[in-house]
């Protein structure tokens, strides 16, 4: 997989491309990167980048010129990359979107500063136009970082067996269930006592259970429209029950007297 990022601040991903598992991934050649300097290909002594906006308002546009020669440039060393541009209007960022990326031989990454870049290189040099979210960032170079990263990840063998991506949040559309590790206890808060069992079926399925759970109580939205397995009823029927059993048990002494008389009866 083949990175190149378009940016006026190349010198922002320096840092990125150094550190733990893109680094590791571009020296196992996994990866390629590299930035272009938009500047470069910016015009004049003063090789300017930006302009006014036609029809007027405040803040500067992102010249088309200087971006088409940045993205020629790009395209000559990876003719079979996927252009995307980095801006809150593009189609939300999410893990389905890192794995159809995944699959492609290359990214050119273009990367807005200012008020945004002109219209004419949406249409003509562009594939794609990605939001990593509802905000508003001061440039595009973090949203590149957040696909590299994410995307990085992704690729076979960059991950060992030991931090695989299959087991992930998100890939099955819910949350890991909690971890765990040495001092057995700490600061009083002890290691649940079935981990610390040897008795990997229970592991697994108090596992599933967690994450069950903490998906419904954190992030209900991931679990609609997602399929359930025999074993996940079973367990969401048991705390169904549980619960239903509780409330039984509690109306038999009818409503607390003390509870400030909110309750009917
Ligand atoms: C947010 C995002 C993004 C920006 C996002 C053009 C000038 C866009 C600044 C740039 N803000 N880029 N990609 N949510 N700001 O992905």
């Amino acid at each position: 997989m083949n990175f190149i990022v378009l940016t006026i601040f190349p010198e922002m991903f320096k840092p990125f491309w150094e550190h733990g598992i893109v680094s590791r991934a571009i020296n196992q050649d996994k990866i390629s990167v590299s930035a272009i300097d938009i500047r470069d290909f910016a015009q004049g002594k003063h090789r300017t980048t930006d302009d006014r906006p036609y029809g007027g308002g405040c803040g500067m546009i992102m010249k088309p010129e200087p971006l088409a020669g940045a993205i020629r440039a790009a395209e000559k060393k990876a003719p079979l990359s996927k252009r995307i541009l980095l801006t809150p209007q593009g189609r939300p960022f999410d893990q389905r979107v890192a794995e159809e990326l995944a699959s492609s031989d290359g990214l050119i990454l273009v990367c807005g500063r200012y008020e945004g870049v002109d219209e004419r290189i949406c249409h003509d040099f562009i594939d794609d136009e990605i939001s990593i979210g509802d905000y508003i960032l001061t440039g595009g170079e973090l949203a590149a970082m957040v696909i590299v990263d994410a995307v990085t990840r992704l690729i076979p063998g960059v991950l060992g067996g030991k931090d695989s991506a299959e087991k992930d949040s998100f890939s099955d559309s819910v949350l890991e269930h909690a971890h765990y590790t040495r001092p057995r206890v700490f600061e009083d808060d002890e290691v649940p006592g079935v981990l610390l069992s040897g008795n990997h079926k229970e592991i697994e399925r108090w596992r599933l259970e967690t994450s069950l759970i903490r998906t419904f109580l954190k992030r209900r939205d991931l679990l609609e429209n997602r399929p359930l397995s025999s074993q996940e009823i079973e367990i969401l029927k048991k705390w169904c029950l549980d619960i239903e059993k509780i409330i039984h048990d509690q109306s038999l002494y009818g409503p607390d007297p003390l509870s400030g008389g909110q309750q009917e009866g």
